[in-house]
C-alpha cells in the first residue's frame, strides 16, 4: 500500500512557502512513491511559479500531485479522508474538521515542517514531539545543514542535471535565450532576487565601476522600482538593457520554478532570498549572497550569522571576514562599494568554495528522504 501524505501550505506573503512545499510534494510522489495531496490557500501565487495550476479549480492534479484549495476554517471536502502522514508547513493551522479526522483515524503521523535555520537550537529541537489538545502528538521537523537535522530539499538527480548543464555551453545559451538574454561571456552574469533593499544603489554603483563588466538579470519582485529609480526611469521594460559604466541590468520574466535552477546555474553570482532560492543557490555551486527574510527584533540577523559561520568554516580568515562583511552590508542597508571590491578579490576562491560546500551538503540525506525514513521509524 502506498503511503498517503497531506501537506498543508499557507502562502504568507511570498513564494517561499509554496515553493518549498511544492518541491517536497513532487519529490515524495516521484521518488518515494507516495500519494500526495498539497493543500494551498492561494492558487494565484502558486500559478506564478507553476503555470499549469488553474486558479479557479479547487481540486486538480498537476505532475501526479493532487492540489486542493483550502482555508484555515474550511471544512474537509465530502470525500475527505485523512492521510497517513500530515505535514503542516511552517506552523499553519489545520482545519478543526481535519484534526477530527486525524483523531478518528488514530494512527497518523503529524508533523510541523519548520523554517530552515542553521542556529544550533534547531538540531536540539528537531523531531521532538508535543502533545496537542486533540490527544495527538505533533512532531517538529527542522530542515538543516547537519546530520542532526532534517536535511535540505534536494531531488535525486539535481546535481547530475546541474553538472550536465554546466558542461554544455549550448544548453546554457539556449536557456538564456528563452529569457531574452544574450550573454557576452567576458561579463560576469549575476541574478538578482531580493526584498526591497536600500543597499542596492551602492552595489549597482560598485558594479558600474568594476574591473570587469557585469550583466545583472533582475527577477520579478520589489527591487523593480528601486532599479527604475536608479536609472531615473518611471518603470523598467522587459528585455531592455539598462547600462551605466560597466553595469548592464535586464529585467527578466517570471521563470517557472522547474527551470529556476537553470538560471542560478547559468550565473556567476546569485543574489537570493527567503528559503527556497537560498537552498537552490547552494546546490548551484556558485558564489551567492542571501537576503534573509526580515523578522521583528532583527532575529533574522542571528539566523544569518549562524549560516555564515557554518558556510565560512573552511575558508581562510581574510575571505571569511570579507564574505561576512559583504553579506552583512547587503542585509543591513550598508555601503556595498568596498564590500564588493574586497569580496571580488577572492572570486576564484569563492567559486571553488561554493562547489565544495555543495559537495559537503550532498553527503547528507535530503529532506524528503529524512521525512520518509522518519515515518518508517515511527510506525
Ligand atoms: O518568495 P520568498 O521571499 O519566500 C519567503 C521565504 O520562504 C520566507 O522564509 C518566508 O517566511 C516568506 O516567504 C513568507 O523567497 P524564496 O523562499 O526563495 O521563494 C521563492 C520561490 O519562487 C522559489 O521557489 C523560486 C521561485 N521563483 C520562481 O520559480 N520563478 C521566479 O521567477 C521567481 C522570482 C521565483
Amino acid at each position: 500500500m502506498r503511503v498517503t501524505w497531506d501537506i498543508f501550505c499557507r502562502v504568507i506573503d511570498n513564494f517561499g512557502d509554496i515553493g518549498v512545499t511544492w518541491r517536497l510534494a513532487r519529490q515524495l510522489q516521484q521518488e518515494h512513491g507516495c500519494v500526495v495531496r498539497l493543500w494551498v490557500d492561494h492558487l494565484a501565487v502558486f500559478q506564478a511559479i507553476c503555470p499549469a495550476v488553474l486558479t479557479e479549480t479547487a481540486r486538480q492534479e498537476v505532475e501526479g500531485v493532487e492540489l486542493c484549495w483550502w482555508t484555515e476554517d474550511s471544512i474537509v471536502p465530502a470525500q475527505g479522508y485523512c492521510a497517513d502522514v500530515v505535514i503542516e508547513a511552517f506552523a499553519c493551522q489545520l482545519p478543526v474538521d481535519y484534526i477530527e479526522l486525524m483523531r478518528a483515524k488514530g494512527t497518523v503521523l503529524w508533523l510541523n515542517l519548520e523554517y530552515l535555520t542553521a542556529e544550533p537550537w534547531a538540531a536540539e529541537c528537531h523531531a521532538l514531539p508535543s502533545m496537542q489538545g486533540a490527544g495527538l502528538q505533533k512532531y517538529f521537523f527542522f530542515p538543516g545543514f547537519t546530520e542532526q537535522t532534517g536535511g535540505l530539499l534536494r531531488e535525486a538527480q539535481l546535481l547530475t542535471q546541474r553538472d550536465a548543464f554546466l558542461a554544455s555551453a549550448l544548453q546554457r545559451s539556449e536557456f538564456l535565450a528563452t529569457l531574452g538574454v544574450e550573454h557576452n561571456t567576458d561579463e560576469r552574469l549575476i541574478s538578482l532576487f531580493a526584498y526591497a533593499n536600500s543597499s542596492l544603489p551602492s552595489w549597482l554603483d560598485a558594479l558600474s565601476e568594476d574591473r570587469c563588466g557585469n550583466h545583472v538579470l533582475l527577477l520579478q519582485g520589489p527591487l523593480l522600482p528601486i532599479v527604475a529609480q536608479y536609472f531615473a526611469l518611471p518603470e523598467l521594460q522587459m528585455g531592455q538593457l539598462y547600462q551605466r559604466g560597466r553595469l548592464k541590468v535586464q529585467l527578466v520574466p517570471y521563470i517557472q520554478q522547474e527551470t529556476f535552477d537553470r538560471l542560478l546555474w547559468s550565473c556567476d553570482f546569485n543574489c537570493v532570498r527567503g528559503e527556497d532560492s537560498f537552498v537552490r543557490a547552494q546546490w548551484a555551486g556558485k558564489p551567492f549572497v542571501w537576503h534573509i527574510y526580515p523578522q521583528q527584533d532583527e532575529a533574522h540577523l542571528d539566523k544569518l550569522a549562524a549560516f555564515i559561520s557554518i558556510y565560512n568554516n573552511d575558508l581562510d580568515d581574510i575571505v571569511k571576514v570579507d564574505y561576512e562583511a559583504y553579506c552583512l552590508a547587503w542585509n543591513t542597508g550598508g555601503e556595498m562599494h568596498s564590500a564588493w571590491s574586497q569580496l571580488m578579490t577572492h572570486e576564484k576562491i569563492l567559486q571553488k568554495h561554493a562547489i565544495h560546500w555543495s559537495e559537503q551538503q550532498r553527503k547528507l540525506p535530503d529532506l524528503a528522504t529524512k521525512l520518509a525514513r522518519f515515518y518508517q521509524d515511527w510506525l
